[in-house]
Order: C-alpha cells, then structure tokens, then sequence
C-alpha cells in the first residue's frame, strides 16, 4: 500500500485549499471542495474493505452509491488543510444502499464531512446525470462575486450578461451562464436540491450573498470558472459606479462565442 499523502488527489486537495484561501476566498471555515476518485486509484493508497466509521447523509445518494470522494471536513479551514490533510480532508464512500458515507480515511479527530455535503452529493448526481465525466464539486465566497450580489440584479440572464461583458473570455469560459438562486438556509438539503437542480443546466451557480458554486471535470476546470467569474465581478465592482464610455457589444459577444465554437445561452443576449 503507499502512502496517503504522497496521492496526487490529497496534493491537489492540499495545494488548492492553500491557493483559495491565499486569494481570501474561503476565510475561516468558508468553502468546501470535493472529488470524486476512481476506484483503482484509492484503493493504490487505501484498503476499501476497512471503513473506519459510518455516516449517515440524512438522504438518499443512490445514484452515486460506491464512487468514492475525498471532501473537506465540517467546520474545518482552507488555511489549515496544508499542514494537517488527515484531519482536515476525508475520504468516504457512499454505501451501497445511498444512506451512509463510509469513512476510509481522514477526519482524525472524529470530524466529518462539510455541513454541505447534501448540495455536494446531489450536484454531484446532476451534473453527471448530464456530462458521465464530471468529477469536482466546488464551494467558495469570492469576494467580489459576493459584493456584487448586493449590487447588481440577481436575474441569471442580467447577471451572466454583465458579467459575459466585463472580460473579452468570459462568454468563451462560461458559455452555459451563471444559475443563481435567491437566499436561501446554507447546510440543508433543499438548497442542496435546489443547487442540483440548477447544476444540470450549469457549471456555475451563485448562492445570493453567500457565495458559489463551480463544478468541473478537473480541479482546473471547477477553480477556473469561479475564478473567470470572480474576476469579472471585479471589474464590475471597480467600473460599476463610474460612468460607462465602452463595453463588449451583444453582436462582438455572438462573434467570440461563434469564433470559439462554444454552444452559449443565446436567450441570455440582446440580439435583434
Ligand atoms: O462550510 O461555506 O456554506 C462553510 C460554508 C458553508
Ligand atoms: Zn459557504
């Protein structure tokens, strides 16, 4: 058996964690990532017969019973994720019967899962329900994203709009648009259900005045969409309140999206 921390998938956990919460994303406990693994390549680090506790979800994940995934833990931090990944990370596989996680690693002083495990997992189950590779589920509070969320509109077509406007690459990165839903009670399965159910229409989805969600077939991918985003919310938090002499045309949007070969939201344009 190797050794745990030498796993690719508990690096990319370690150094992520550490990037996002230098880019003060994810201050204190804020955000929660998890990755789903290949069975082959946990059980190269992990005996799979030899679940060490059992944790009940609190609903039902049958879609996904036996995929196996590394999460950070409830009530843990990003900042902390780098120096001490057993405590802070785990790894579960959801029981056969889709009611329990089986603990195979981690969570070493009795910790568990993220309070948003229930959005993770059912995300997790939308998103594959449309793209069979879907791997990351990803959780943050960006700040721009977050200020903006009390500045601007929170209408998926008006805000995906200003933000496809804010970057030339945004509508190329993030063709499907921005899902949003209004305030809502974090760390519950209905926003858990109400997250999956926007997850199989997009990669992204705004949690009002909380932050976001990314989904994605790599780390890469699921970090590179809230960061596209969070840039363009930058841009709009520091022009919102000045006067607009330029901006990205509609028809130069419809042009970069054609360019590109990208299948964009065209209802979330303006064209004649
Ligand atoms: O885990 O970000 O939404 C802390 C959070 C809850
Ligand atoms: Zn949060």
């Amino acid at each position: 058996m190797k050794d745990i921390l030498t796993a690719p998938f508990v690096e990319e956990m370690r150094k992520t964690t550490a990037n996002m919460y230098r880019l003060g994303w994810d201050e204190r406990n804020g955000g929660n990532i998890s990755l789903m693994l290949e069975e082959r390549e946990a059980a190269e680090y992990l005996d799979l017969n030899d679940p060490v506790r059992i944790l009940p979800l609190g609903f039902d994940a049958m879609p996904v019973a036996g995929r196996i995934f590394i999460v950070t833990g409830t009530g843990r931090y990003f900042k902390n994720v780098d120096a001490d990944p057993e405590t802070n990370l785990g790894i579960v596989r959801i029981s056969q019967d889709g009611r329990a996680a089986e603990l195979l690693w981690g969570y070493r002083d009795g910790g568990t899962f993220t309070s948003e495990f229930p959005a993770h997992l059912m995300s997790h189950m939308a998103r594959l329900s449309v793209d069979p590779l879907n791997r990351v589920i990803m959780h943050s509070h960006p700040t721009c994203t977050l200020a903006m969320n009390y500045v601007h509109e929170l209408d998926e077509k008006k805000l995906t709009h200003t933000l496809w406007e804010m970057c030339t690459e945004c509508i190329v990165v993030f063709p499907d648009g921005v899902g949003v839903l209004p305030w809502m009670l974090c760390g519950t399965n209905s926003i858990g259900e109400a997250t999956a159910e926007k997850m199989k229409e997009f990669r992204l989805v705004i949690w009002a005045m909380h932050g976001i969600y990314g989904a994605g077939r790599t780390m890469d991918e699921a970090f590179g969409l809230i960061e596209t985003v969070e840039k363009a919310a930058q841009v709009y938090m520091l022009t919102s309140h000045l006067p607009r002499i330029n901006t990205i045309r509609d028809e130069q949007l419809k042009e970069l999206a054609e360019h590109f070969g990208v299948n964009y939201r065209r209802d979330f344009l303006n064209l004649s």
